[in-house]
């Protein structure tokens, strides 16, 4: 084995290491065609509350565009309503022209669709989107899943699986195998447990899991028989919520009651971790939709009480807003049952997770997991995962070459190891902890 010195040697070993390594995706909203594709192909009919999203117009009218064509062509100009109303085509048209022909496509968002129809081998030089549409209907949702998978380089997809969407839940009852594809693995997401017992507790005793919104023996019982049974339907590999800002443990809540009886003990008991995605903050202009929402700062306080309190269950964090970022890496380092993860939503910009894959990798080592795609629609993944494989690479690059100055001699296995840690083994590691 010989160790690399110069800075261009390591440089290369890194990029290749980066592109050869396949990513196991933590946390994704990616379903697969047994959920049902909204567009109808050679091999499935149209299912227009399908959940297998991919495709030019799904692309373009990713909720991340559709926030920024607001910005160019306000509500004064094209009231939400009629934007709504719009089809999916006509919505894209409407961002194609505001945001990629009327100005240069900069802003993350737009630069990703370009990416994916590159790397697709799409050619969209003259700028029209009929050749790409026709070649998207001509694909067969499956094998285009695994088209995506090998380009983006992704071996393994974690689907965000909500059991009080009712269209979702329809789905898993319906038909034992919906969640059988081998390439996805499933996740049991639970928000309105925690963010609203009085209402949640009414859903579960209505599908069968008599629950009191006073946290008794007898609630505790069916909601932890509740989780147990969808777990099982799922065969979820750990069980996730997403939180506001102002969430707090310990506090006055019934959130507090319903960690620390319901949730936290199955998890325990199944050896699951529970993730925690902290400072979003929702419908801050409802009018959007699926846009609507923004971020937060997060108390990283609760985070480490729950870590310390629970210390036979594991936990997965990712928090959205900034200012977080350090204080979670500090939290990490004081608990082994604390994993951080990606850069997420708004934090998922090369600028951002640049500085923030530096001081995870300066304050944490290879101890984190440095991305989730958070892809809904499939091709997705192949900007997603592009994107960030170049600046993880970037960052790796300067800091192996630091080492190289203390006279550490690196070789390519090592960087290939580390780098297999970071894209898959520290996420499969943990949940087999
Ligand atoms: O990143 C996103 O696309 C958000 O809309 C959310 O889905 C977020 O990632 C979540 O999981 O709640
Ligand atoms: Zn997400």
């Amino acid at each position: 084995m010989s160790s690399l010195t110069t800075f261009q040697s390591i440089t290369q070993a890194v990029n290749r290491a980066l592109a050869q390594q396949p990513v196991s995706d933590m946390h994704t909203h990616l379903y697969p065609p047994s959920f049902g594709t909204p567009v109808a192909s050679s091999t499935s009919q149209s299912d227009p509350a399908g959940l297998m999203l991919y495709g030019v117009d799904e692309l373009i009218t990713y909720h991340y565009l559709i926030a920024e064509v607001f910005r160019v062509v306000p509500a004064t100009k094209l009231p939400y309503e009629s934007f709504w109303k719009m089809s999916r085509a006509e919505q894209a048209d409407h961002i194609w022209k505001h945001l990629f022909i009327d100005r240069s496509p900069l802003s993350e968002a737009c630069r990703g669709v370009l990416t994916t129809l590159q790397k697709l081998g799409l050619d969209i030089s003259d700028r029209s989107l009929a050749p790409a549409r026709k070649w998207f209907a001509q694909q067969n949702p499956s094998q285009y899943i695994d088209k995506v998978m090998q380009i983006a380089n992704v071996d393994s997809i974690t689907m965000t699986n909500a059991v009080f969407d009712d269209n979702e839940r329809a789905r898993w009852l319906a038909d034992p195998n919906v969640g059988s594809d081998p390439r996805f693995r499933a996740v049991l997401r639970i928000d309105p447990m925690v963010l609203d017992w009085p209402i949640a507790s009414k859903k579960l005793t209505q599908w069968g899991y008599p629950c009191a919104e006073t946290i008794d023996d007898a609630t505790i019982n069916q909601a932890q028989k509740f989780l147990n049974d969808w777990l099982a339907r799922m065969k979820a590999i750990y069980i996730a919520v997403s939180l506001p800002p102002e969430f707090r443990y310990p506090s006055t809540q019934p959130s507090d009651q319903v960690l620390e009886k319901i949730i936290l003990p199955v998890c325990a008991q199944r050896g699951l971790p529970f993730a925690m995605m902290i400072g979003s903050r929702r419908g801050v202009n409802p009018r959007l939709n699926d846009a609507a929402d923004m971020g937060g700062l997060s108390d990283v306080q609760s985070l480490t009480a729950l870590c310390r309190n629970f210390p036979d269950n594991k936990f997965f964090c990712t928090m959205l807003a900034r200012e977080n970022q350090h204080e979670l890496c500090v939290a990490a380092r004081k608990f082994g049952n604390l994993m951080v993860f990606g850069c997420w939503w708004f934090l998922n910009n090369p600028s951002l997770i640049k500085e923030i894959t530096k001081m995870r990798l300066e304050l944490l080592g290879l101890s984190m997991i440095p991305q989730h795609s958070d892809a809904r629609i499939m091709d997705q993944l192949i900007y997603k995962w592009d994107h960030s494989r170049e600046i993880i690479s970037q960052v790796l690059a300067d800091k192996y070459a630091d080492l190289a100055r203390t006279g550490w001699a690196i070789t390519e296995e090592e960087i290939q190891r580390d780098v297999k840690l970071l894209l898959k083994d520290n996420f499969i590691d943990f949940l087999g902890r």
